[in-house]
Formats: C-alpha cells, sequence, structure tokens
C-alpha cells in the first residue's frame, strides 16, 4: 500500500463512544435546559468517577492545567518555591509559574523517569511551599519517599496525575496519594470529556475551598474569596459518561497492544522498569533509544511512511527558554533527548503494530 493510500498513525486517537450512546446524553441536556454550572451529568460524572478512584472529594473542573493552578490556589500557595519535575509535559511547570511561584527542578530516576527522591531534601530551603511531582506516563514515584520528606519539613504534595487514571498502586488508586492529585481529561488522554480535568482532594475544607475557587468565589450573591472559572459543561461532562461505560475495554485493548509490542520489539529498546505493586493503566508506550541520533534515524523512517510517534518528554523542562534561570538535570536532559511514544490507542490494529514495529527494526 502507498504512503498516500495508508491512514496516517499518529501517536494518539481520541477514543470516541457509540454516537447514539453520546446522543441520549445530549437528549437529556436538551430536556434539562441546563448546559453548565454543576448541571446533572456534571454531578452524576463526579459521582462515578469518584467511585471508580476511590475519592473521596473529587472535582471535576475545565482541564488538567487549571486543575493544577486550583490546587495551587486551594492549598493557599500564592508565592515561594515548588519542587518539581523536570521530566513532563509543560504544563506541570507553566501552571506554577502562572501562579507567580518558582518551579525548582529536581532530576529524575532513570529507570522509570519520575523525581528522584533521594536529591529532593537538598532543594529544600525556607522558601519551598510545596513537592509536584508527575506520575509520568502512568507509572508512580516513590510516594512514600515524597510523603516522608513532605512531613518533616511541613510542606504540601501535589500529584500532578495527569496520566495516571486507572493506575492502582500499592493496592490504591494512583490518584489518592498527596494532598491533591489531578488529571487531565483531554481529548488524547485513555479516559477523556474532550477537554476536561480533576482535583482529588484529601482534605473535606480544602476541597471546598477549591469548589468555591473553580466558580468565580461566590454563592449567589455573597462573595468569599478570588475566583476563577474552572467548571465544565454538561456535553463534555456527557461524553465522559459515555466513554466511561467502555473504561474495561479501552484498558484491555490498550494493554493487548502494550504486550504486541513487547513481543514484536523483542527487548531491541529499553522500556521504563516495572514497579512492584503497580496495576499499570497503559497510558502510554515509551522506549528509549540508544540516542538521540538512533531516535531521529527512526522518526524519518516512521514519519516517510506516515507513522507519528512524538518525543514526550522533550525538552526537558529545566531548558525552557522563558525561565530566568537554568538548573542543570542531567538525567532528565540526556532521557529527554532519546525518549519517545510510540502510536497507543484503541483503534490500532495487530497490523498497525506490526507495521510499525517492522519499520522501527529496519531503521534500528
Ligand atoms: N500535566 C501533564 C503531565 C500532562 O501531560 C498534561 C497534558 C497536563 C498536565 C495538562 O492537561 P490539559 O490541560 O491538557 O488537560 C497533548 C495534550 O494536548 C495534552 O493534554 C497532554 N498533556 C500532552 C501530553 O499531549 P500535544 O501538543 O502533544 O497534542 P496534539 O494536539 O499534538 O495531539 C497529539 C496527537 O493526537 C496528534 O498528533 C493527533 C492526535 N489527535 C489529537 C487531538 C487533540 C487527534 O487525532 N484528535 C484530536 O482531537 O499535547
Amino acid at each position: 500500500m502507498t504512503v498516500e493510500a495508508r491512514e496516517k498513525i499518529f501517536v494518539t486517537k481520541p477514543y470516541l463512544p457509540p454516537k447514539e450512546e453520546y446522543l441520549a446524553y445530549v437528549d437529556r441536556i436538551y430536556e434539562s435546559g441546563q448546559l453548565t454550572n454543576a448541571g446533572p451529568l456534571v454531578c452524576e460524572l463526579e459521582r462515578v468517577l469518584a467511585d471508580y478512584l476511590g475519592a473521596e472529594h473529587f472535582q471535576y473542573v475545565t482541564n488538567g492545567t487549571i486543575a493544577l493552578q486550583l490546587a495551587l490556589k486551594a492549598l493557599g500557595i500564592e508565592d515561594g518555591e515548588i519542587i518539581t519535575t523536570p521530566f513532563s509535559y509543560v504544563a506541570t511547570t507553566s501552571s506554577i509559574l502562572w501562579e507567580r511561584c518558582k518551579p525548582v527542578f529536581v532530576d529524575i530516576e532513570p529507570d522509570n523517569f519520575t523525581i528522584d527522591v533521594s536529591k529532593i531534601e537538598t532543594a529544600i530551603t525556607p522558601d519551598t511551599r510545596a513537592i509536584m511531582p508527575v506520575h509520568v506516563f502512568g507509572y508512580p514515584c516513590d510516594v512514600d519517599g515524597i510523603q516522608k520528606i513532605a512531613d518533616k519539613y511541613g510542606l504540601k504534595v501535589i500529584y500532578d496525575a495527569a496520566h495516571a487514571f486507572g493506575s492502582v498502586y500499592k493496592g490504591k488508586s494512583l490518584v489518592s496519594y498527596g494532598d491533591i492529585s489531578t488529571l487531565s481529561f483531554h481529548a488524547t488522554k485513555l479516559f477523556h470529556t474532550v477537554e476536561g480535568g480533576a482535583c482529588i482532594v484529601k482534605d473535606k475544607d480544602v476541597s471546598a475551598k477549591l469548589d468555591l475557587i473553580k466558580r468565580f468565589g461566590h454563592n449567589g450573591d455573597e462573595h468569599f474569596t478570588l475566583g476563577i472559572n474552572g467548571k465544565q459543561s454538561e456535553f463534555h461532562a456527557g461524553m465522559g459518561l459515555a466513554n466511561f461505560a467502555h473504561i474495561g475495554e479501552i484498558k484491555a485493548k490498550r494493554k493487548a497492544i502494550t504486550e504486541l509490542y513487547d513481543s514484536l520489539l523483542g527487548g531491541k529498546l529499553q522500556r521504563p522498569a516495572n514497579k512492584n505493586g503497580l496495576e499499570y493503566n497503559y497510558a502510554y508506550y515509551p522506549v528509549l533509544f540508544e540516542s538521540e541520533e538512533q531516535l531521529l534515524r527512526v522518526f524519518e523512517k516512521l514519519n516517510s511512511e506516515g507513522v507519528y510517534p512524538r518525543r514526550y518528554f522533550y525538552p526537558s523542562l529545566n531548558k525552557l527558554p522563558y525561565l530566568k534561570e537554568y538548573t542543570p538535570c542531567p538525567v532528565s536532559e540526556e532521557i529527554s533527548s532519546r525518549i519517545a511514544c510510540l502510536p497507543l490507542f484503541v483503534d490500532l490494529s495487530g497490523e498497525d503494530v506490526e507495521f510499525i514495529t517492522k519499520l522501527i527494526k529496519e531503521a534500528l
């Protein structure tokens, strides 16, 4: 088949539920006349997801970026330093900067790319307010080690758990760790509501504050605090409910694709280390090349055949051009230069995976 005749394969393709299942929710919106502002579908989705994730206090919000910003605001963090990872999507760092705090980068572990706990303590100063690690690609940080340090220094922990939906660690949902965990339900995520996100909050009062802040900080005519519009619409919630009905099938399909990649690649490319006690969610399929040169060679081959993996995540965030200072993070910088995610989505066929792995092996 020619490249032109073959459908392009991107790193992901959003899952879409059967149209009539989504339209049944749209019918309900037309009947209720409530389009947004804590409508019935938003409330239903919050209940369903809170139950699935074992979360007592669950706030559905507009996206995963605003979820991080709301988390900082709700915990009363308005300035100071936030210890974070340089290996993530830019939103982790930009949310800190947008909230007028300073990101302090601590390097990552080379085997599963999460923040290196052994390096956190030396980065703590009197200005440190919180630690914001990322369960990158759905792999868990050292949650016990991080909590120990947070307790010792009186710091808050906000997990950017944008990739962690459905991962279970040490018998608990991975989003249940920390003071607040945030999720992204962007269209590219394994569970999505087109755009969307959530905060899973440990403390009831913090959750109530976050709820107030996400809807402008007022109740009727009484204004309590500075707020923002972080609310989500009924149409987004409807898509979430329609998608959630298929979550078992979505996870099973992603697991099968991952296993097929593993067996066809036969260990030719390095993969993140397995962690004891993890039930993985199959959010991404990251692979490490031997060098950036090898990565670029494989990309050239794949792109020429209409396959588009992505350099998640590059560059290492400590090298963002708009930061005021540069903190070296050699492990993250090195990993970022040679890591990529291969296509992984429900519609990806076994033949597609065979085709992609064949091209990779040829290029290697
Ligand atoms: N924290 C972390 C650790 C994150 O990874 C993210 C987001 C956030 C926080 C912030 O959450 P949100 O505010 O976004 O909820 C994508 C996503 O836009 C972003 O949500 C995600 N992480 C990041 C890892 O990936 P891009 O720039 O790679 O997206 P894009 O548009 O290039 O999409 C990738 C591929 O997917 C495209 O090549 C084609 C395909 N695609 C995409 C969309 C949107 C489709 O086929 N259909 C679509 O509708 O950032």
